[in-house]
């Protein structure tokens, strides 16, 4: 079985730091060569540098996945100066934690535009070189809200819903040409997204969120973006040639789990 991803070209999305540098550090050691994007120059500079601090020689593009006319481009002058994108990782995303009466339009679209428009129009950009080479993989970061919903996500939950949806889609509409579309799921993991929520009290004890979280997993313990990594490389490798359509939850069993019981 072939885990390795030795002369491929993995394109993850807003991967400077956080979910999507650990996925792309994980393919870069499984034989990927790395592009990644960002919306700043500075942060795709600072993506660079800490590439290259791993020994990892990644080409960095600045571009809103959001602007479609950005992204055709982009993926043009990757196809150019790198090579035909044979992984994509749609990992850049946002999330605004309002509650659903408080939050404008504006806000629930522009949060479906980045975690749902944005992972359309990235894999419409890519799926027509995947098809010509006869082989590609999609992977769409998913999240514990495409299952479930709380308070204050509720554009979040209803992106992460849909691109559900949409990683079976590609998956049904594409998995003749040899593409294979699959989503992660990741539970609860400690990246600067979910920082507000395990931030300490002002008496040094924990969030409330935070002791919540830790006694809805069973593993008893946040994820780290390096919790995704093999799960990741699975998806992007031959090993996972006839998974499709799936969404392998990396949960640590939040989603297998009614909860600890009061003590
Ligand atoms: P993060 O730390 O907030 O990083 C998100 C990345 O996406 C940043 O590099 C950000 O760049 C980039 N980005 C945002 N909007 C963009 C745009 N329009 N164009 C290009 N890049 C853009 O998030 P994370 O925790 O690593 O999460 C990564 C993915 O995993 C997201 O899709 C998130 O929804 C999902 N996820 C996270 C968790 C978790 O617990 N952390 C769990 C499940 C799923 P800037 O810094 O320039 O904004
Ligand atoms: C939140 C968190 C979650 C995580 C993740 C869980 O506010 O509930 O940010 O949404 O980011 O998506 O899988």
């Amino acid at each position: 079985m072939n885990f390795r991803l030795d002369g491929k070209v993995a394109l993850i999305t807003g991967a400077s730091y956080g979910i999507g540098f650990a996925i792309a550090k994980s393919f870069a050691e499984a034989g990927a060569e790395i592009v990644f994007n960002d919306i700043k120059q500075e942060l795709v500079d600072k993506g660079i540098d800490a590439y290259k601090e791993l020994g990892i020689n990644a080409h960095g593009y600045v571009c809103d996945v959001t602007d479609e006319t950005a992204v055709t481009e982009t993926v043009k002058r990757i196809e150019e100066e790198v090579g035909i994108i044979d992984i994509l990782v749609n990992n850049a995303g946002i999330i605004k934690r309002i509650p659903m009466t408080d939050m404008s339009a504006a806000e629930f679209r522009q949060v479906i535009d980045v975690d749902l428009n944005a992972p359309f129009i990235v894999s419409k950009a890519v799926i027509p070189s995947m098809i010509k080479k006869g082989h590609g993989k999609i992977i769409n970061i998913c999240s514990m809200m495409s299952e479930l919903g709380r308070e204050t996500v509720s554009a979040y939950a209803a992106a992460k819903g849909g691109l559900k949806m949409l990683t079976k889609n590609i998956a049904s509409e594409y998995g003749e040409y040899n593409i294979q579309c699959n989503g992660i799921g990741p539970g609860y993991i400690a990246t600067p997204q979910t920082a507000p929520l395990r931030e300490k009290q002002p008496d040094g004890s924990r969030h409330p969120f935070d002791s919540f979280i830790i006694s809805k997993t069973p593993a008893a313990r946040w994820g780290t973006p390096e919790d995704l990594a093999g799960p990741a490389v699975f998806l992007a490798s031959e090993a996972s040639d006839f998974v499709n359509g799936h969404i392998l939850y990396v949960d640590g069993g939040i989603l297998a789990y009614i909860g600890k019981q009061p003590q």
